[in-house]
């Protein structure tokens, strides 16, 4: 079906785990050359400040902090962005980094204080604080490094820039288990989930919710969004150029699979919602089943679904690919977040 660009080809060489870091980087640089564009430059340096401490949040098992991270680049110039962390008390606690639409903590995408009482930490940061989600590039972190336009990067690379500061950040707090850090994110932003997983092998588990076109779903024959409308809209998304794929899904080298086994052999974590037909949810699960064999290729399991057709209300967790798919439209809500968790914690035990 569709003709996919195979990840792995026996033919130039043995599979074993060097030599898949290889293809991994490759696949990434793929990626960055064709689709998302190259991140900045880490900092030089990164300094945070906690500005605010709520001690009362969520009953007092969670306190709140508001920070700020600020960030020296290697041009000089200070980028600060704002960060909300949320961490329940007690040790070795796993969290998030949620790449959020909304600067509020919580909100309607983020049932903080149910994450909390589950044992999950968040460090959360709003997109819109890192750069604008427009054509603008005259603001934010593309203005600090001096980029006009996206001919270097896209916004989605931005903000997988962020994401990677969140995790430095995470870093210096005792409380959390580093070694359970997921990156999550919903549509746009779980597209730059994926993309974060790929670049920083920090995160054991890259979770993305409805992320449809240029995320987890594969773009050849896929329904609702294409290339052509997505690059027509928001082509400031992607590296300038991408949109050369429109119409064109079978001539590019690579497919959003790609994308997915760029974290091989971690977590990858995909869910999908029954009427997010924008999103398609079919090509999505097509998303998990073609980037397997990056897992399967190591005696792993990528995703682990012998049904032929993916069954609403039912979650597919056997493998290093997780996926549900829920009732409903195009959201991320509790259920979701529950999904995430049980997933974690079965793999982390
Ligand atoms: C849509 C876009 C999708 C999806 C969504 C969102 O308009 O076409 O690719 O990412 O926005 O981020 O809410």
């Amino acid at each position: 079906m569709r003709d996919i660009p195979i990840i792995w080809s026996d033919e130039k060489e043995t599979f074993n785990d060097d030599n898949w870091q290889k293809r991994r980087e490759q696949i990434v640089n793929l990626l960055c050359k064709e689709e998302y564009g190259f991140l900045p430059p880490e900092p030089v340096s990164l300094a945070s400040e906690i500005i605010q401490t709520d001690e009362e949040f969520c009953a007092g098992k969670a306190p709140l902090k508001k920070v700020l991270l600020h960030c020296t680049l290697t041009n000089g110039r200070l980028f600060t962005m704002p960060l909300t962390e949320v961490i329940p008390s007690g040790e070795n606690v796993p969290f998030f980094v949620y790449i959020s639409f909304s600067p509020n903590v919580p909100d309607k995408f983020l049932p903080s204080e149910e994450i909390a009482d589950s044992g999950f930490g968040v460090l959360s940061f709003y997109y819109e604080d890192i750069v604008s989600d427009n054509s603008d590039f005259n603001n934010g972190l593309a203005e600090i490094l001096g980029y006009k336009d996206n001919s270097a990067c896209g916004k989605i690379a931005l903000w997988v820039w962020a994401a990677k500061r969140a995790m430095d950040y995470a870093q210096t707090l005792p409380q959390l288990d580093k070694k359970h850090a997921a990156v999550a994110g919903h549509s746009r932003l779980g597209k730059t989930a994926l993309l974060a997983g790929a670049f920083d092998t920090r995160f054991k588990y890259v979770i993305s919710n409805n992320s449809g076109c240029c995320g987890a779903a594969i773009s050849r024959g896929k329904k609702g969004e294409r290339i052509k409308n997505i690059t027509d809209v928001f082509p400031y998304w992607f590296k300038a150029g991408f949109d050369r794929y429109a119409d064109k899904e079978t001539s590019m080298p690579f497919d959003q699979h790609f994308l997915i086994a760029a974290s091989a052999p971690r977590f990858v974590y995909v869910s999908s919602s029954e009427d997010d037909s924008w999103a398609d949810p079919q090509a999505e699960a097509a998303g998990c089943r073609f980037a397997s064999e990056a897992w399967s290729k190591s005696s792993l399991k990528g995703f682990v679904c012998d049904d032929e057709k993916i069954e609403t209300g039912k979650s597919y967790h056997d493998g290093n690919i997780g996926y549900h798919i829920k009732r409903g439209k195009h959201f991320l809500g509790r259920e979701d977040w529950h999904h995430f968790m049980k997933f974690i914690n079965t793999k982390k035990n």
